[in-house]
């Protein structure tokens, strides 16, 4: 636990609707993990960017590939995904949608099914322990992987939300901005919306994607990753402002991320506040809490420290993302019911 971060953002019930399982390891349950595997000779310091240090996006990717080598079985990956929803459950997470991509591991057996069995068995392992949290799960398109893998996870996701008693809600568009078109990806992105999945994408996460941006919001997605290049202050268009707050569509941000990652300059310029003093519906998320060194309670207080939000603000921002979730409706009101009675409800 973070001993810098300030009470009231601990005891603030938290949505976290952006969240890369492998990008979420902690430092515990990386070290149970690098000695598991001795001979990869992995050292810490490749699986993390620690305070204060930086990397460009694409530093970032290599990270991911290591932290795959670790998690590369499907006792690696329970544990882990155990590991993951409990600490956010810590954190003062009450819903959490976790998203991640299913992997094939040959040296394993791990096949994308057993991957996707075993993220649900993780979140259902968790309920049945009385882990204090409700966990959807985004089944997660690697863009690098082009449309016939985007196709069959189409297909894997669809299979599953229609199995998984509501754990699987919905996909995730990912991976390295700078790899692969999105137009390549609508089909099986259409498709998806078509059975009822729903739809967060990475967009604008770098500052050449404003083509790729306006067709993605064809779709139209139901939630929006980064969003860091959409407005035209950083080169993005006022078409593609126009089209997110006419959709209304929520987005995902993540402040430490797009620090370290060095796709905005300093917590002073985000985006944050060019969306939230539009009052559209900024959800603060963590990314990848692991690889980033964050936690969404820090997240909050970054955000309370850097733009002068008051811990009413910081309430609201919380209350609000319930309905930016992909919960159910019953599940939607439960929480509102929760937020209503917590000891901390400002009146
Ligand atoms: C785009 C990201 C990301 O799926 O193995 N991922 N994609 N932008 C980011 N900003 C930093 N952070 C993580 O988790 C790791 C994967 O999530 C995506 C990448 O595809 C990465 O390989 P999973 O659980």
């Amino acid at each position: 636990m973070d001993k810098e971060v300030e009470p009231f953002c601990r005891a603030l019930p938290k949505v976290e609707l952006h969240a890369h399982l492998n990008g979420s390891i902690s430092v515990a349950t990386m070290e149970r993990l690098i000695a598991r595997k001795p001979h990869l000779n992995i050292k810490h310091s490749m699986t993390a960017i620690h305070k204060g240090q930086r990397r460009t996006l694409d530093e970032c990717f290599q990270v991911f590939k290591v932290i795959h080598q670790l998690v590369d079985s499907e006792e690696d990956l329970l544990m882990a995904a155990k590991a993951v929803i409990r600490e956010f459950s810590e954190d003062g997470v009450r819903y959490l949608e976790l998203r991640s991509t299913p992997r094939v591991e040959t040296n394993t057996g791990l096949t994308k099914r057993k991957y996707v069995e075993t993220v649900i068995e993780a979140i259902r392992q968790c309920k049945q322990e009385d882990v204090d949290i409700d966990v959807r799960f985004l089944v997660a398109v690697d863009r690098r992987n082009g449309p016939e893998v985007a196709m069959e996870t189409v297909k894997l996701a669809e299979d599953y939300m229609l199995s998984s008693e509501g754990i699987v809600v919905g996909m995730d568009l990912s991976g390295d901005p700078m790899v692969g078109h999105g137009k390549d990806l609508l089909p099986a992105l259409q498709k998806a919306r078509n059975c009822g999945l729903k739809l967060a994408l990475h967009m604008s996460e770098v500052p050449c994607q404003k083509e790729e941006s306006e067709l993605l919001l064809t779709l139209p997605p139901d939630r929006i990753g980064h969003g860091t290049f959409l407005h035209p202050e950083v080169g993005g268009s006022w078409s593609l402002v126009h089209k997110v707050r006419e959709g209304n569509i929520p987005l995902e941000l993540c402040l430490t991320s797009n620090i370290m990652g060095k796709t905005v300059e300093s917590y002073e310029k985000h985006h944050f506040p060019y969306w939230y003093k539009l009052g559209h519906p900024c959800v603060l998320c963590t990314d990848d809490k692991g690889v980033f060194s964050t936690s969404l309670s820090q997240e909050y207080q970054l955000a309370a420290s850097t733009f002068g939000l008051d811990q009413e603000a910081l309430w609201i921002l919380s209350q609000q993302a319930i309905s930016c979730s992909f919960a159910p409706e019953a599940i939607k009101q439960q929480l509102e019911k929760r937020w209503a009675e917590h000891p901390l409800q400002l009146t």
